[in-house]
Parts: C-alpha cells; structure tokens; sequence
C-alpha cells in the first residue's frame, strides 16, 4: 500500500479514538465488569482487615467485579459522603457495612433513586423501610452475648465474680447485642459484679488504655468481658505490664475468635472467644450473581458461628479456619 495512503489511515485511526466521546461516567469503561461501591467501616481490628480482604477476594476482576473500597475510619458521616459519591459514579451496586445502627434512612433513600440496589453487611441497620436495602448479611450479636455468658455461668458457677466490661463502638449492633447478652447475664447472676464499662471502640491502643487506668486507680476486678479480640490484646498487654497473668489473675472472655486471639485461648491467656465470622466476600458475591440472573435473594441471612475455649480448640482447627 502507498506510504501516503498507510500514513493518512494512520492519522484517521488516531483521530477516531481520539475524538470518540469521553465515557459519561467513570464507571463506563467498566462496562464487562459489575461495578460495586463498598463503603467499609475502617481498619479498626483484625475481623474488619479479614472482613476487607475475604470482599476483595470474592468481588475481583476475575469474577467480573470492579470493587470501588471506600475506608470511614469509623465515622457514619465519611460513610454518608462514599455512598453518595457512588451514587454520582452510577455503580451497579452498593455494599454498605455499617458503622452504627440509626441514620441511613436519607442516602439510603437516594440510593433507591437512583435504582442501585443495597447490600447491607455485618451489623445491622434501622431501616424506615425495608425496601431500603435488598439483602443483609451478618451476626446474631445477642446470640453471641448470650453464648459467652452461658460459658460465664457454667465456668464460674456460685463464685463471685468483678467484670471490667470494655465495649465496642456505642450503637453499633455488635456492640448493642453484646452488652445486651452481658446485661441478661448480671440480671441473672447475683454474685456477679460490674465494676467498670466503656466504649474502647474495638481498639487494641483504647482497650490497653481503659484497663492501665483501671489498674492505675487499683480497681479490683479479676474477669474483662472485651467486645472483640483486638481490645483483649490491649487489655492483655495492660495486664502483663502491671505484672499480673491473664488466665489466672484476671480471666478474659472476648469476640470474633481470630486466629491470633485463637492461639492466645491455646495458651490460656484468652478463657473463651465467641466467633463472629467476618468473611462475607463469597456470600455477597452469590447475592450479587442472583441478582444479575433476575431472582430474588433472601432479606435476612445469619452466618454460622461458634464460640472456643482451651478445652474444645485444637491447632489443627485454628490452622483451618479463613482468618
Ligand atoms: C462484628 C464487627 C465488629 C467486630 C470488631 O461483626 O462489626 O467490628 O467484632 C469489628 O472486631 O471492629
Ligand atoms: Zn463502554
């Protein structure tokens, strides 16, 4: 072919490509993907990093997602603003784990406006209306409050016992259903006694805080009823720097049984760990792929879950688990 006539091609070429219109939203040139905005709480613990990574992991290119991570760090407000955000991108889907349990009955309303279905993950939300979310995925937080103080009960019998109650984010559902469990508990039980509780907002630096206080102003309690592992760590630490053993001196029931927090059951320091399972990838991704195929999927799903102490937890058993 003539040289001016490859040229000319050549420069009609670049300039069709160059001239095609720009795709109207951002999301366009995801158009063989499903696109998905999740609005995550933070990276606050060790179940919400496993909980991030088990949606990345089922949510990837190679399923045929393009998952857009927004992190809040905990705060409703910056949660408010990603779902809005995804809202203006036109995603095909949004995946909502929510930090506390009131206020989305507005941007949940824009979301129904703008015809992009809701997945709601994790903890619960109060919804004006249930149309406001399509499915939910999660935890019976009170199923597991009440489990560990059934195991409180049988563990500690007549004895009397102090309880250090270090809670989780205040109105969030695990810690709602949790404090709830504790509360039937102190209820029921008259030799046991609630001698402190606040919020370490599921923190390992704000659970060793609240308890090198407490151990400062020599306040005397020999049980801590942490609302996850990552305050139980914390609460360890304070414990061992004070020079007391945990395990002996202060017995310590937590939740979401890591596998970090499993081996701290094996070696005593942790007496019981409720799990609440955090890898809910695979299970949004089926509510997903039922969707785009037109059926409906379930409003309410509750996740399996156990509970493990020194007497039931082998390593083989932590070493199968997912996180
Ligand atoms: C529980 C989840 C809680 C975990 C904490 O489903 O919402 O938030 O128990 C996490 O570890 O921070
Ligand atoms: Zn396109």
């Amino acid at each position: 072919m003539k040289k001016w006539l490859t040229l000319l091609l050549l420069l009609c070429t670049i300039c069709l490509t160059a001239c095609s219109p720009a795709p109207s939203s951002n999301t366009e040139e995801f158009d063989d993907f499903i696109v998905v905005g999740f609005s995550q709480v933070g990276a606050e613990s060790d179940w919400r990093n496993a909980n991030t990574r088990s949606m990345q992991a089922a949510l990837s290119e190679e399923n045929g997602f393009r998952l857009i991570i927004d992190d809040a760090q905990q705060k409703q407000e910056r949660q408010i603003t990603a779902i809005r955000n995804f809202i203006h991108q036109g995603v095909d889907y949004i995946i909502l784990a929510p930090t506390t349990e009131k206020g989305w009955d507005t941007v949940l309303q824009e979301a129904k406006a703008a015809n992009i279905p809701v997945i709601i993950v994790d903890r619960m939300i109060e919804a004006e209306d249930d149309s406001l979310f399509t499915s939910w995925i999660g935890s019976d937080f009170r199923r597991e409050g009440d489990t560990a103080v059934k195991w409180m009960e049988q563990h500690f019998g007549a004895s009397p016992i102090r309880i250090v109650h270090l809670q989780g984010n205040i109105g969030s559902s695990a810690q709602i259903g949790r404090t709830a469990g504790l509360d039937e508990g102190l209820k029921n039980n008259e030799n046991w006694q609630l001698v402190y509780r606040d919020t370490g907002d599921f923190t390992q630096a704000k659970g060793q805080e609240l308890v090198e206080a407490l151990l400062a102003e020599n306040v005397d309690f020999n049980v801590i009823f942490a609302e996850n592992d990552n305050m139980a760590y914390g609460a360890i630490d304070a414990l061992k720097n004070a020079g007391l053993i945990p395990g002996k001196d202060v017995m310590i029931i937590s939740f979401d049984a890591n596998r970090a927090a499993l081996d701290m059951v094996l070696s005593g320091e942790i007496a019981y760990d409720v799990e609440c399972n955090p890898l809910h990838g695979p299970r949004v991704q089926a509510i997903i792929e039922k969707l785009e195929s037109g059926l409906s999927t379930p409003k309410l799903t509750y996740v399996e879950e156990s509970a493990f102490d020194a007497s039931i937890l082998t390593k083989e058993m932590i070493d199968s688990r997912g996180y």
